[in-house]
């Protein structure tokens, strides 16, 4: 609170603008006075006829000076005059000669009026030009002003995030103790005089809660949560970065013990220096500025700084050295468990009906976030309701689970059906093969309804989660990618456009195999890959520490895993054209199957629905096919 009222009295950067502006206005006005005065101030107006009258009576004690219309002189009886005369009355200067008065002649305008003449177009430019360059200055500065406080979040009783609420990450729970602990007591750490981490680096991909984790830190601890994003830091002007890292920390002094939190550290973090070219320079100073920031400051201010990132790799080495962020915390994809625990969290305070199984849910899920977790249960939410029910059941949660893997459907687009045929040809391919390699992942459902950029789609999940892969497992996942296209050439003897994704999927896969897995005969246990990367612009590009003849080995090594597996692929769907030409048949007819109907198609033992009896039933449907080992 006390806060916000600071912010408000500071003064903005216009300020001092208008008062300059404010100075040249008097300045100006201030001038034309003196001028006004200087000449005619003093002296009586006087009528040109009774000048005239003057003249002839001989009442002038004076030179009179003519300075272009204007007449100027002095009266006997000492009051000096002014007056304008008609200027084409030549007559004038007669009358002057006739009645013997001393005259001159002076040049028509003021020296004054002359120099304001020649100077104020100039002055208008610049002052306009001044104007408009300050204030964008302002405009900005006024932004720097508004984001340079971050808004603390203060802990209050009844929104306060816990742990409670963070479900899953259970490694990082435990090491993340020790800070809340310290949050709470700095004293009593003081007094044992332990060695409290200054920095928390959380590493994780995206949506895995690495937000969330820090935020309930500080709720468990009860302690103000200041929060920035690291792209907050990386503005156009050069030192606002910097100093918004200083103002950040001013304010977490003030509010200590409390957290201050850097999303997206990598957007301020990139490692220095790296670039080709010279660097970002404001984004190094901020870096530097980020630097000493945390050097500066003593454990015992009792403030923790908590910083997220995605991608640790790109990170600046002088980040993670002892006094910055010393701590890292890793916080992965949620496995089977995890998810069921996140689910519940997202449930919790939803009508939901019997019918639905968390665990199964859980189960097919594999690979998703946090966040697509809660993405999920929202989304089944939305379809309940829409279809106007009172409870969420099983079957929300099954589409919201296709929608949130596979992408929307989009019904409304109209196929013909001949598109609908080779479709229905490509991913009857797919299925197939995927169906009928050992070691790849079941197929979960195949579908011809268009879905988010796809026309079709076979989508697989694994049984359950893996973490390491064999050569098999991909040279055969490449097999069944290739298979669409193999399919449209057994069928048509043509390739249609779309198979993009799947080409660039398998030539991945391909790829690492050689170059990272050393999983080619020809190259050998090499390792390929480079992680030193180099910036060059925006762009990292990978720099080749290898000969231009190995490179083009690489290149005819990947093509030729390719080359192998789409044949396989074409002889295996050649050998049983007839239970493609089933499959697609019945994608036609229904448009989805499912795993079930896919077995009953095939021809193959339907699979046993104990989960935990899926492998089995998967090896007696490999010896039942003509490829099977
Ligand atoms: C188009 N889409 O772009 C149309 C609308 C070959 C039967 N003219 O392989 O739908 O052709 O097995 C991620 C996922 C582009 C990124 C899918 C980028 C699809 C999908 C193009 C089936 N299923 N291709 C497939 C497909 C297309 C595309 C993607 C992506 C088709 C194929 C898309
Ligand atoms: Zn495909």
């Amino acid at each position: 609170m006390d806060d916000k009222k600071k912010n408000k009295k500071k003064p903005g950067r216009d300020n001092p603008l208008k008062f300059l502006l404010l100075w040249i206005i008097a300045g100006f006005l201030l001038i034309m006075i003196a001028v006004h005065f200087s000449e005619d101030g003093k002296r009586k107006s006087l009528n040109y006829s009774a000048l005239l009258t003057e003249i002839k009576e001989g009442n002038i004690s004076d030179t009179v000076v003519v300075k272009g219309p204007v007449i100027s002189g002095t009266l006997k009886d000492g009051t000096r005059f002014s007056t304008y005369r008609p200027e084409e009355d030549t007559e004038f200067f007669n009358i002057l000669r006739e009645n013997d008065v001393d005259y001159k002649v002076e040049s028509g305008t003021n020296i004054w009026v002359n120099i304001l003449v020649g100077t104020i177009p100039i002055l208008l430019i610049f002052l306009l030009l001044w104007f408009f360059i300050t204030r964008q200055m302002s405009s900005e500065g006024n932004k720097v002003m508004a984001f340079t406080k971050s808004r603390p979040i203060m802990p209050d009783q009844k929104n306060r995030i816990t742990f409670d609420d963070v479900a899953g990450c259970k490694e990082a729970k435990e090491e993340l103790q020790e800070v809340i602990q310290f949050l709470k007591e700095p004293k009593r750490f003081q007094k044992l005089g332990g060695k409290i981490p200054k920095g928390v680096l959380l590493i994780g991909p995206p949506g895995t809660g690495k937000t969330l984790l820090a935020k309930a830190v500080a709720g468990e601890a009860k302690a103000p949560f200041l929060s920035m994003s690291g792209s907050d830091f990386v503005e156009m002007f050069v030192g606002v970065g910097a100093s918004r890292v200083r103002d950040l920390f001013r304010q977490a002094l003030r509010l200590s013990p409390c957290i201050i939190f850097i999303d997206e550290l990598d957007a301020v973090g990139r490692q220095r220096f790296a670039g080709l070219g010279g660097g970002h320079d404001e984004r190094e100073q901020t870096l530097n500025q980020l630097l000493v920031q945390m050097d500066g400051f003593q454990t015992e201010s009792g403030v923790i700084v908590m910083a997220a990132t995605n991608r640790p790799d790109v990170l600046d080495p002088a980040l993670t050295r002892s006094g910055r962020f010393d701590r890292t915390i890793v916080v992965t994809l949620p496995d089977i468990k995890a998810r069921e625990e996140i689910l519940a969290v997202h449930v919790r305070n939803k009508p939901v009906a019997d019918s639905v199984d968390i665990k199964v849910l859980a189960r097919a899920t594999a690979g998703l976030s946090g966040a697509n977790l809660e993405n999920l249960t929202n989304e089944a939410a939305l379809l309940a309701a829409r279809k106007g029910k009172e409870k969420i059941e099983m079957e929300d949660f099954e589409e919201a689970k296709d929608k949130v893997l596979m992408g929307v459907e989009r019904r409304s687009i109209v196929i013909s059906e001949k598109e609908k045929r080779i479709i229905a040809y490509h991913e009857a391919g797919h299925t197939l093969v995927q169906k009928q390699l050992p070691e790849v992942y079941p197929v979960h459902k195949v579908t011809i309804i268009p879905r988010g950029q796809a026309l079709g789609v076979t989508h697989i999940i694994p049984e359950e989660d893996s973490f390491i892969e064999s050569d098999v497992y991909y040279k055969n996942s490449i097999c069944a990618l290739l298979a669409g296209r193999s399919a449209e050439k057994l069928i048509y003897d043509k390739i249609f456009t779309g198979g993009e994704n799947d080409l660039k999927v398998a030539t991945e896969i391909a790829r690492r195999m050689v170059c990272e897995w050393g999983m080619s005969k020809n190259l050998g246990p090499v390792s390929y890959h480079h992680n030193e990367n180099v910036f060059l612009g925006r762009d990292l590009v990978r720099q080749r520490e290898y000969s231009e003849e190995t490179s083009r080995e690489i290149d005819s090594e990947v093509r030729r895993i390719l080359e192998e597996a789409e044949s396989r692929a074409a002889e295996m769907l050649k050998a049983q054209k007839n239970k493609l030409d089933d499959l697609a048949c019945a994608l036609l007819q229904r448009e989805t199957l499912n795993s079930e109907e896919i077995d009953e198609i095939l021809g193959l033992k339907p699979k046993s629905i104990n989960l935990f009896d899926g492998k089995d039933a998967t090896e007696e449907n490999q010896n039942s096919s003509p490829e099977g080992k």
